[in-house]
């Protein structure tokens, strides 16, 4: 089945409980003007909210996963234009999705696409991926938390390296440096991320809520209040169904079936 939000971002089901977001302007190597980050933000709010879909998979095409924002607006773009345009809530309703995202990313992840790839959870990048903040380049500086997100998956030293120069790093060397969760041969990227859903579309829906929950707020927080949130939500999925039903099923020697309830 294949829902056609419209044409600059589609969204597939390619299997049970998994939503496949595809960006879709490859005339201008996926670049992500307002209208593409308005129909982004539209199709994952809609998703967050949808209790038939456990996991999604978020790609470009094969030869770019975006090329950053639209550098052709930022010619005429001021500062009060860039403000009124409010692009930042067009990521955050990405960046507040409590659903997994698993960015599969072929080819160039470039400024916000980047920092779109970022905003998933897992990166799974084809071997000819190459990702780079190169905003410096055109004058500017990442605007949708590429200093934040970057120095928090990287570290400082690797993130001024890249955030500085501009400078682009091929897939081996980001799955190094921590940038990617796993490297896949190109035309298997989509494939891979799509297998990895089904697999977390099989665990238990509020578990899962609460974990990416906690990493991310976590992982701002002091230590002790971290843990804090970590054990209060552990405490809070023994009144779920799914926490029965998994350990019941441990015990009878079957396979669970997690409802998300
Ligand atoms: N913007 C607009 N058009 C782009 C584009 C981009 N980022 N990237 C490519 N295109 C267009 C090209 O202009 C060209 O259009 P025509 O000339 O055919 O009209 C077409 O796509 C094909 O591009 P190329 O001929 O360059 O294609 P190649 O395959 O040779 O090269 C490339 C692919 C991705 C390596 C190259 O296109 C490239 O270097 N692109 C620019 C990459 C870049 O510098 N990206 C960073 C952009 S700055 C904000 C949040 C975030 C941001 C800003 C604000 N707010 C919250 C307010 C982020 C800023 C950025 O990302």
């Amino acid at each position: 089945m294949q829902e056609t939000i419209n044409s600059v971002v589609l969204t597939e089901y390619p299997a049970q409980y998994v939503a496949l977001v595809r960006l879709n302007r490859p005339e201008a190597r996926n670049a992500l003007n307002n209208e593409v980050r308005r129909q982004l933000a539209h199709v994952f709010t809609e998703l967050s909210g949808n209790a038939d879909i456990r996991a999604i998979v978020l790609t470009g095409g094969d030869e770019v996963f975006a090329a950053g924002a639209d550098i052709k607006d930022m010619t005429t773009a001021t500062t009060i234009s860039m403000y009124q345009r409010h692009a930042e809530r067009y990521w955050q309703a990405i960046a507040d999705c409590p659903k997994p995202i698993i960015a599969a990313v072929n080819g160039y992840a470039l400024g916000g696409g980047c920092e779109l790839a970022m905003h998933a959870d897992i990166i799974i990048a084809g071997e000819g991926a190459r990702f780079g903040q190169p905003e410096v380049k055109v004058g500017v500086m990442p605007g949708a938390g590429g200093t934040q997100r970057l120095i928090r998956a990287v570290g400082k030293f690797q993130a001024m390296r890249l955030l500085f120069t501009g400078c682009m790093v091929k897939a081996p060397e980001a799955l190094r440096m921590g940038l990617v969760s796993e490297m896949v041969a190109d035309g298997e990227t989509v494939a891979r991320a799509v297998e990895m859903a089904q697999e977390i579309a099989k665990m238990p829906p509020i578990a899962i809520a609460q974990i990416k929950e906690v990493v991310l707020s976590g992982m701002d927080l002091p230590l002790d209040a971290a843990l804090t949130l970590e054990r209060k939500a552990f405490q809070l999925l023994f009144s779920s169904q799914d926490q029965k039903e998994g350990a019941n099923a441990f015990v009878e020697k079957r396979t669970p079936n997690y409802q998300g309830e």
